[in-house]
């Protein structure tokens, strides 16, 4: 068996984990990068496109902030579509000039791996097995299995950035951890288009029909969601349908806004909100959505894990440097907090945006009337636009 040994385990290389790595890094704290797929793979998930403001800063200190300066677009509003019916939030306006970047995860991810490979960082992917050990104990270790030969990495501590599917939280006793769940009645099927996006801002659109977000990837493809069951087939959406369904909610004014083009992914996402506390068990420290998870609405997911992974680097600084570990201890307690208000932000745009499948009129009516709100409120906007850019970190 091959052993190792490292300061910090981290096991995950999607944002978390690979923003994590680079922060540590950057202060001379070891850290070995524990990822059970390929690079090819983790490199060309499509997922999150939004960042606030707080998450390109810290890919600033990351020393990865240079391409999202260039590419990514910075984006004063967003645009909520009400029955066919455009209005604009003016986020910048009701902030004191706050805006968000639109740069795609894909762009993240290859931004941080090329850094930390780069600066001579390791980052072991296809590690198959991958078990967290002695997690109470002076030295956890990470058991795994790695070009068919058992390793094992002797650690300080352990990050747990493997997702919501990963081991790291299951490792903690049952006894200990609480969890927290709304699964929805819906999800978003969603497509990437060689095509222009029909706005140069996001349109997030409610309609009798059901939810449709209109967003994009920089410089020249749109990412187009729609709100469906989470049953749906895929192949029951040829793409045909799926132009027309946009088209729809988009509401006959706006219709021709939409541009067509060869579709690069097509998929399903489901919705579900989920809190695991503490983010701490012994010498483990939960990020990310390992930790938890909210539906995509609020554009918060990739954001939540930033500010995570902010908090903890904090407390691994405080700890290495001056052996005081105050900001660990309080880590689960300080993230927790911003965890939650981003859940109830994203939980509420959702039950706002989507149209229940068994919703009754009255139901229908007072979800109306909260987006008719809304949109002639200051105070409401406000409120929208200050969560939207990202509470402070
Ligand atoms: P990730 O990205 O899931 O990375 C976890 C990594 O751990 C690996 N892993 C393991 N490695 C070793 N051993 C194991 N046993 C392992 N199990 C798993 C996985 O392969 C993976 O590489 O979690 P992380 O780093 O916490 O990052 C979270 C974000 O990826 C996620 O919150 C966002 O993508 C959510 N999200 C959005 N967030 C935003 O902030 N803004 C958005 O606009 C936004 N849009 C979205 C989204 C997520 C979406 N989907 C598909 C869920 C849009 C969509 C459609
Ligand atoms: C995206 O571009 O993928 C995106 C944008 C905003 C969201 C969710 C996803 O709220």
């Amino acid at each position: 068996m091959a052993t190792r040994r490292t300061q910090v385990g981290i096991v995950g290389a999607g944002p978390a984990g690979l923003l994590l790595a680079q922060l540590l890094m950057q202060r001379g704290i070891a850290t070995i990068v524990l990822e059970q797929r390929d690079r090819r793979y983790v490199e060309n998930r499509i997922r999150a496109g939004v960042l606030e403001q707080g998450t390109v800063d810290l890919l600033g200190e990351a020393g990865v902030g240079h391409r999202v300066a260039v590419e990514g677009q910075v984006h004063g509003g967003i645009e909520i579509s009400l029955n066919g019916q455009r209005s604009r939030i003016d986020l910048a306006r009701l902030t004191g000039g706050k805006a968000v970047t639109v740069y795609g995860q894909t762009e993240v991810i290859r931004d941080l791996i090329n850094a930390r490979l780069k600066a001579g960082g390791e980052i072991i992917f296809e590690a198959e097995e991958v078990t967290p050990l002695d997690l109470t104990g002076d030295q956890p270790r990470l058991s795994y299995r790695h070009n068919g030969e058992v390793c094992e990495l002797t650690c300080d501590f352990i990050a747990g950035c493997d997702g919501f599917h990963g081991v790291c939280r299951s490792q903690i006793p049952k006894s200990v951890l609480r969890t927290y769940e709304r699964v929805y009645p819906y999800a978003w099927l969603g497509i990437l288009a060689e095509a222009p996006s029909p706005s140069h801002e996001l349109i997030y659109a409610s309609h009798p029909r059901g939810f449709a977000l209109f967003s994009m990837r920089p410089p020249t493809r749109s990412r187009l969601y729609l709100q469906c069951t989470p049953d749906t087939d895929l192949a029951a959406w040829p793409d045909n349908r799926v132009w027309d369904e946009l088209r729809l909610r988009l509401g006959p004014d706006d219709a021709g806004m939409l541009n067509e083009g060869p579709v690069l992914e097509k998929s399903i996402t489901p919705m579900r909100s989920f809190v695991a506390e503490p983010l701490r068990h012994g010498r483990m420290f939960l990020a990310g959505d390992a930790a938890h998870i909210v539906p995509p609405t609020g554009a918060k997911g990739l954001n939540l894990a930033a500010s995570d992974v902010r908090y903890l680097s904090w407390a691994f600084f405080q700890h290495y440097e001056t052996g005081d570990s105050t900001r660990l201890d309080s880590y689960s307690k300080t993230a927790l907090s911003r965890v939650w208000k981003a859940e109830r932000f994203s939980w509420w745009m959702t039950l706002v945006l989507h149209k229940a499948s068994e919703e009754d009129g009255f139901e229908a009516r007072i979800r109306m009337a909260e987006l008719e709100y809304l949109l002639s409120s200051q105070a409401a906007m406000t409120a929208l636009a200050e969560n939207y850019v990202g509470l402070p970190f």
